[in-house]
């Protein structure tokens, strides 16, 4: 048998496979012209992610960070899904077993058509009241600053997961169900530096799994993948039908 490629390799695990698990991170939305984190175009007014996604800070400087989210829906409100997230709505259709995690907050794959779905660090185009807890889809571009609750007049956050918050149990609950029984899981464009989405590909692996990363370069986790394809998404995953 001749040496199979990585990408024939993956595409052949798929095709046999009846349950599938993808992870994905900022990586997937790159070639969408979002930026990614932990690129060189990561930065906002010199604040890293880090800085601004917290509870504290938005205790601190609701505007700031409400401003930083401004600039950003600004930014995503102009991106359109590509090739490889569109690949990955073909995948779900395809029928077997299929679950998508996504750590993006771009809203890229719902866009796309992804049905099968946990955006489990939230969703930039929703906000929560921080008073009565209402979660509402809020498209304004720009969001009027401070935004108040329409129920109770509280102020409004991002329904985003911020570091040091936890993760919501469904998502969680949803993620690990699908990480214990899929038989190939594809671990695409992520960093693999934010936790409990790191743990992911470990957890897959674990339980038996063929695990497969498409990257540019590589991760704390590529040591453990079967395969890894080195790539640019929106190439390399429509290849993987
Ligand atoms: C929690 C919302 C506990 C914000 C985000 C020390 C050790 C271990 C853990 C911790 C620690 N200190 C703190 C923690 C916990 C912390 C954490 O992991 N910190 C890290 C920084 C060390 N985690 C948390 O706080 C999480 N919560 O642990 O809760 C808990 C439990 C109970 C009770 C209370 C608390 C919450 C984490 C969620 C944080 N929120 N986003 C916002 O977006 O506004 S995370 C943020 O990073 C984004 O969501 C993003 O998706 C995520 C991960 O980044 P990536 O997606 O990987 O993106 P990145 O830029 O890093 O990488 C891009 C990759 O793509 C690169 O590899 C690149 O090579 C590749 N690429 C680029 N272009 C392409 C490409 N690949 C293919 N094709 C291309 N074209
Ligand atoms: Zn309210």
């Amino acid at each position: 048998m001749p040496e199979r490629t990585p990408i024939a390799e993956v595409k052949a695990r798929l095709e046999r496979a009846k349950s599938v698990t993808v992870l994905t991170g900022a990586g997937i939305s790159a070639d969408s012209g979002v930026a990614t984190f932990r690129g060189a175009d990561g930065l906002w007014r010199n604040f890293r992610a880090e800085d601004l996604a917290t509870p504290e800070a938005f205790a601190r400087d609701p505007r700031l960070v409400w401003e930083w989210y401004n600039w950003r829906r600004e930014l995503i409100a102009t991106k359109r899904p590509n090739p490889a997230h569109h690949a990955l709505v073909e995948m779900e259709k395809r029928g077997r077993r299929f679950w998508l995690i996504t750590q993006n907050v771009d809203g890229l794959h719902r866009a796309a058509g992804s049905e099968q779905l946990s955006e489990i660090h939230g969703n930039i185009w929703r906000v929560r009241c921080t008073r009565c807890g209402q979660i509402s889809e809020n498209r304004q571009v720009p969001i009027p600053i401070l935004p108040s609750c329409s129920v109770c007049q509280g102020l409004l956050r991002p329904h985003i997961v911020w570091f040091g918050e936890s993760l919501a149990q469904r998502d969680l609950e949803q993620s690990y169900a699908a990480l214990e029984s899929c038989e190939v899981m594809l671990i695409i464009g992520t960093s693999g530096v934010v936790y409990p989405a790191a743990s992911f590909a470990p957890v897959a692996k674990q339980a038996g799994a063929f695990v497969a990363e498409v990257n540019l370069d590589p991760t704390p986790n590529s040591d453990l993948m079967d395969v890894s394809i080195r790539g640019r998404a929106s190439e390399t995953v429509p290849l993987l039908l």
